[in-house]
């Protein structure tokens, strides 16, 4: 296995059933990661420890999931210089979301969190390709098949619309 280059953290095991679809998105682009749980409040040592190592192990982005007063993802960005994507969980002690997107969100300035919708674990792990396709050829050109697939779905989708009929369907042929 070759050295992660993402690092997947989250306040607890709670959260991994939201995080592990970005563990699978890496996976699909082929890209190492490691995945752990770090809690900010529970264990802020080790968070602090994760977060001074992360860069010199080799990681070039870390993407933090926690819910409800979500500060894990912005004491980590606090502490390294890693770009670090944050996850907003609706966690069992999130009201209704908004705790946990708000808490990662809302970042003073200074201390960036790249922050992705509410459980969207999958598109933080799409940024993280993005990020490493900046400065890696094939990486890049999988994020960009990743996005033709996605446009020819709609073109697909499109098409059936198309045949099933609609009185006012914008036919640009
Ligand atoms: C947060 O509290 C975690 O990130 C999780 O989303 C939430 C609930 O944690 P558990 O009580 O399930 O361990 O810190």
């Amino acid at each position: 296995m070759s050295t992660p280059l993402v690092g997947i953290i989250m306040g607890s095991d709670s959260d991994l059933k939201i995080m592990q679809d970005a563990a699978d998105i890496l996976s699909q682009f082929g890209i190492a990661y490691e995945l752990t749980i770090v809690s900010a409040h529970r264990t802020p040592h080790r968070m602090v420890q994760y977060a001074e190592t992360a860069a010199a192990r080799g990681l070039k982005v870390i993407i933090a999931g926690a819910g409800g007063a979500a500060h894990l993802p912005g004491m980590v960005a606090s502490i390294t210089p890693l770009p670090v994507i944050g996850v907003p969980v609706k966690s069992s002690n999130s009201i209704d979301g908004w705790d946990s997107v708000l808490s990662i969100l809302q970042m003073p300035n200074g201390i960036p969190v790249a922050t992705v919708a509410l459980n969207a674990a999958k598109n933080a792990g799409i940024l993280a390709a993005s990020i490493l396709g900046s400065a890696d050829a094939t990486i890049r050109h999988k994020v960009e098949d990743y996005k033709a697939q996605l446009a020819n779905a709609v073109m697909e989708k499109v098409e059936s619309v198309k045949i099933v009929g609609h009185p006012n369907f914008f036919d640009e042929a």
